[in-house]
């Protein structure tokens, strides 16, 4: 895949009010060569996007989107962070309740709030072992494999273009001393799972920022050597991974650790950035706002620390509130923690290097590019057979996705089959929501158990993604 081609696309635009910010100080910039300074008389900033800005990072925040009709929550938001991150909203069970079953409806509000006000999206989270749906209870195998890509594919194409990052996989590495995966039904599909699930992430969003994001990976420990041991080896192997997200949820028994820099150092001398992804703190007064400054200062000293992101405004909005971990306290006045943050994003430190965003020339803004797969490449044939295929086609340099609409004629399914050829260097890579049979030259798929069954003109979808360049002809479809 042409990586390189697709990231620096422009896909991923500059939020208006962070091109403000970023605008009112290059006259504070001096350019030298390639590398960007920040002059000292850049004037310091007043909330923390602003002040995150000048450094050429985001400030960002949770946000669970059926706060968006408090007003004191919303106007706190959209003064203060240039960044939101979905709290449940885009996670598999509120995105797939049935399978193949989308709904987009509140993550949907979470963006076009962003979009409005000039805010980036975190996208959180495609494959965990929690929040699932029922339905992948029964699933496991290939089954809950294709299950699994299919849903990354899908919400990841859904939202192509309108998110800055995506949590491709959360939480899959064990708490405690092994350093290995934590046992879950996603880790017994086989332990390249995760990497499956990177790859689909790219071809279907190849501008969005894919990260790996976990607790308990602050500090040098088993567990985040487990994932250090993990990126090493994608990066070596060539496996679509840009980022690690720290959730950095820190508590009296496991506060920030002494060598919070220095882990995050190691993770960008791998070839990742970094950011801090669910930022909570627990605690009040001094102490905790000595932390905040901690770990802000840790992230600016670091030029490939993108972004920080808090896991909600308000204490009383928190997972965890009687731990009063944010930032502004249930009336949404500004605790001592905000002060700490703030100051400590003016004092400045490194700058983020000019490729997200640029901070000498904005990229010019672009229109999302429709969330809608593209046309049909071939045209069903007159629904008065057993069924229909058609193919749609997303293909980049070296690669493709494909998704397959069957289509039930008159009489309906109890099961299908579809075949197609592949030009010659093609190879099928992975497949989701059907079963196939070869996979360069002609390929068959068929339906698994739960999309046999096909009502009179109804349809049903699957995909697969390959190397090479993806199907041009026709796609026939057929019962068993
Ligand atoms: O903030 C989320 C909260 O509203 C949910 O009740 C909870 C359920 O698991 O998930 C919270 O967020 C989690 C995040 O998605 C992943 N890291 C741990 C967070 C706390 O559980």
């Amino acid at each position: 895949m042409n990586q390189v081609s697709a990231r620096s696309s422009g896909r991923r635009t500059t939020p208006p009010r962070l091109r403000a910010a970023l605008a009112s100080i290059t006259t504070g910039l001096v350019a030298v060569g390639t590398t960007v300074v920040l002059a000292a008389s850049a004037s310091a900033g007043t909330t923390l996007g602003a002040a995150a800005a000048e450094t050429g990072r985001y400030f960002g925040t949770a946000v669970a989107v059926n706060r968006l009709s408090d007003s004191g929550y919303v106007g706190i938001l959209n003064r203060e962070f240039t960044s939101v991150t979905a709290d449940n909203e885009m996670k598999w069970d509120a995105t797939e309740p049935s399978p193949n079953q989308f709904t987009y409806t509140s993550g949907d509000k979470l963006v076009s709030h962003a979009e409005a006000n000039g805010m980036r999206v975190r996208g959180h989270a495609l494959a965990w072992h929690q929040q699932q749906p029922r339905w992948t209870a029964v699933l496991s195998g290939t089954a809950l494999r294709n299950a699994m890509l299919n849903h990354v594919t899908q919400v990841a194409t859904h939202y192509r273009g309108r998110i800055h990052a995506w949590n491709v996989v959360n939480e899959a590495f064990a708490d405690g001393g092994s350093g290995g995966r934590r046992d879950s039904n996603l880790q017994r599909t086989g332990d390249d799972w995760i990497e499956a699930a990177f790859r689909a992430a790219r071809a279907a969003d190849p501008g969005a920022t894919l990260c790996y994001n976990d607790y308990y990976i602050e500090g040098q420990n088993p567990k985040s050597n487990g994932v250090y041991a993990m990126v090493r080896d994608f990066k070596a192997r060539g496996v679509p991974i840009d980022c690690v997200g720290f959730q950095s949820h820190f508590t009296a028994q496991s506060p920030v650790p002494a060598d919070y820099q220095a882990n995050l150092q190691r993770f960008v001398d791998l070839g990742v950035e970094v950011q801090i992804t669910e930022l909570d703190i627990e605690g009040s007064g001094s102490s905790q706002a000595a932390s905040y400054s901690r770990v802000v200062r840790a992230c600016l000293a670091i030029s490939r620390c993108t972004g920080i992101t808090v896991s909600g405004i308000r204490d009383t909005d928190s997972w965890r509130s009687s731990a009063t971990p944010l930032l502004f306290d249930g009336n949404g006045t500004k605790k001592p923690a905000y002060a700490s943050t703030l100051d400590a994003l003016n004092a400045g430190g490194t700058t983020v290097p000019p490729t997200t965003p640029s901070t000498t020339t904005p990229p010019p803004t672009t229109t999302p590019p429709p969330t809608t797969t593209p046309p049909p490449t071939t045209t069903p044939p007159p629904g008065d057979g057993d069924c229909a295929a058609s193919v749609s086609v997303n293909s980049w340099s070296g690669g493709f996705v494909a998704t397959v609409k069957v289509t039930a004629g008159p009489a309906g399914l109890d099961g299908w089959v579809v075949d197609l050829t592949l030009p010659s260097g093609a190879t099928v890579t992975a497949v989701w929501s059907a079963q196939n049979t070869g996979t360069s030259g002609d390929v068959s798929f068929r339906n698994l158990g739960y999309n046999s069954a096909v009502g009179a003109g109804a349809g049903t979808e699957f995909g697969f993604q390959g190397t090479g360049n993806g199907p041009t002809g026709a796609a026939t479809c057929a019962r068993p």
